[in-house]
C-alpha cells in the first residue's frame, strides 16, 4: 500500500510527534500529501535551491537531537503541519493562499545561521541551525511566524516598513502564539513569548514578550508618533501587546507556568475576551479589512469592524477590544 502516511517524528522541541509523510516500506518521503503536498528539504549547509528531500526507510524520523539531520526536518514539518491545521480548523482557510496548495520548508540553511525566514518568491520557509548549529530555529512558534508571513502576503499584504511593517510582524507573532496554544503540545505549551525554545540570547530568555514587549529592551509597549521609524520587529510591540491585553486582560496572570504582568499605557484596566476570540477578530480584520498601507489607527478600525461583525457593535466584546487599543495608546 502506497500513499498518505503518518510517520513518527522525534523532534528537538516538541517531543515525539506524528508527521504526514508519503511512500511505502523502505522508501518514505517527508511529503505531507494530506496538507497540500508540503515537502521538507535538507539544505545540509547550502543556501540555495532545495537540497534534498528528507527520505527514510522505516517512517521513524530524527532522534530528538542535532546529531540526526532529520530532527530539524521533523520540527519544521510538524510546525508547518500544525499551522496548516490551525488555519484550516480554526479559520476555515485551507493553505496559505486558501487554495489548498502547500508550501515547502528548508532546514540546515548555511552555517550557524541564527534566523529563519519566509520568501514569497519560493513560497517557502527556511531555517538556520542557530548558534554553534545547536539550536535550529524550528520551534512551533517560529514556524508559525514564518508561515504566517505567507498568509499576510496573500491577504492584507502589509508593507514591510513603517507602521504597516510592525503590524505585519505582529500578525506573525499573534498567529504564532495562537498556533502554539492550539497545538497544546506538552513539550512546548502555549505562551505569549516568541522563540522561547530556541535560546537565541544564549541565556534562556525568549526573543519577544507579548504581555510587556519592552522586556526585550527594544520593543515598544504602546503606540507613539515615532513608531513607524523603528525596526518592524520592535514596532510590532504595541500590536502584540494589544493581542495579549485583548486576550487575557491587564494585570498579573499565570498561564501554563509562565507569569505575565501586562501594564496599560492609560492606566485603565482591560478585561480580556479570550484568545480564541481575539485571534478570530485579528484574522478577520487581516483578511477582510487591512490593506498594504494600514497603520495602527487603521488596524484598530479593522478589528473593531471585525468585532462588530462577529459579536455586535457595542457588545461587551466590542468594547473590550476598544479598551485594549486605548491601553496601547490608539484611540480612546
Ligand atoms: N525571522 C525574521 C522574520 O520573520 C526574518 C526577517 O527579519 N524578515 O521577521
Ligand atoms: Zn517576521
Amino acid at each position: 500500500f502506497q500513499g498518505i502516511k503518518e510517520g513518527i517524528g522525534n523532534s528537538q522541541y516538541s517531543g515525539r510527534v506524528t508527521i504526514g509523510t508519503s511512500g511505502s516500506s523502505g522508501n518514505y518521503q517527508m511529503t505531507d500529501t494530506s496538507r497540500g503536498g508540503h515537502k521538507t528539504y535538507n539544505l545540509n549547509g547550502g543556501s540555495s535551491g532545495t537540497g534534498t528531500l528528507f527520505t527514510d526507510a522505516d517512517d521513524v524520523w530524527g532522534n530528538g537531537t542535532t546529531s540526526d539531520k532529520a530532527t530539524a526536518g521533523v520540527d519544521a514539518a510538524y510546525g508547518a503541519q500544525l499551522t496548516w491545521d490551525y488555519y484550516k480548523n480554526v479559520h476555515g482557510r485551507t493553505g496559505i493562499r486558501g487554495d489548498g496548495q502547500g508550501a515547502y520548508s528548508r532546514v540546515h540553511y548555511g552555517n550557524a545561521y541564527v534566523n529563519a525566514f519566509w520568501s514569497d518568491d519560493c513560497f517557502c520557509m527556511t531555517y538556520g541551525d542557530g548558534q554553534n548549529n545547536a539550536k535550529p530555529l524550528t520551534s512551533i512558534d517560529v514556524a508559525a511566524h514564518e508561515m504566517t508571513h505567507g498568509v499576510t502576503a496573500a491577504t492584507a499584504n502589509l508593507t514591510y516598513s513603517g507602521e504597516s511593517g510592525g503590524l505585519n510582524e505582529a500578525t506573525s507573532d499573534i498567529m504564532a502564539a495562537a498556533v502554539e496554544f492550539w497545538a497544546n503540545n506538552p513539550s512546548d505549551p502555549g505562551d505569549y513569548l516568541v522563540g522561547e525554545k530556541i535560546d537565541i540570547n544564549g541565556n534562556g530568555t525568549p526573543l519577544r514578550y507579548m504581555d510587556k514587549p519592552s522586556k526585550d529592551g527594544r520593543s515598544k509597549d504602546a503606540w507613539y508618533s515615532g513608531l513607524g521609524g523603528i525596526d518592524v520587529h520592535y514596532s510590532s510591540g504595541p500590536a502584540n501587546h494589544w493581542f495579549y491585553l485583548a486576550s487575557e486582560g491587564s494585570g498579573p496572570k499565570d498561564i501554563n507556568g509562565v507569569h505575565y504582568d501586562s501594564p496599560t499605557s492609560d492606566g485603565q484596566p482591560v478585561t480580556g475576551i479570550g484568545r480564541d476570540n481575539a485571534a478570530k477578530i485579528w484574522f478577520k480584520a487581516l483578511t477582510q479589512r487591512m490593506q498594504s498601507n494600514t497603520n495602527y489607527t487603521g488596524a484598530r478600525d479593522a478589528t473593531l469592524w471585525a468585532a462588530g461583525e462577529l459579536f455586535g457593535v457595542g457588545s461587551e466584546t466590542y468594547n473590550n477590544v476598544a479598551n485594549a487599543w486605548a491601553a496601547i495608546n490608539v484611540g480612546s
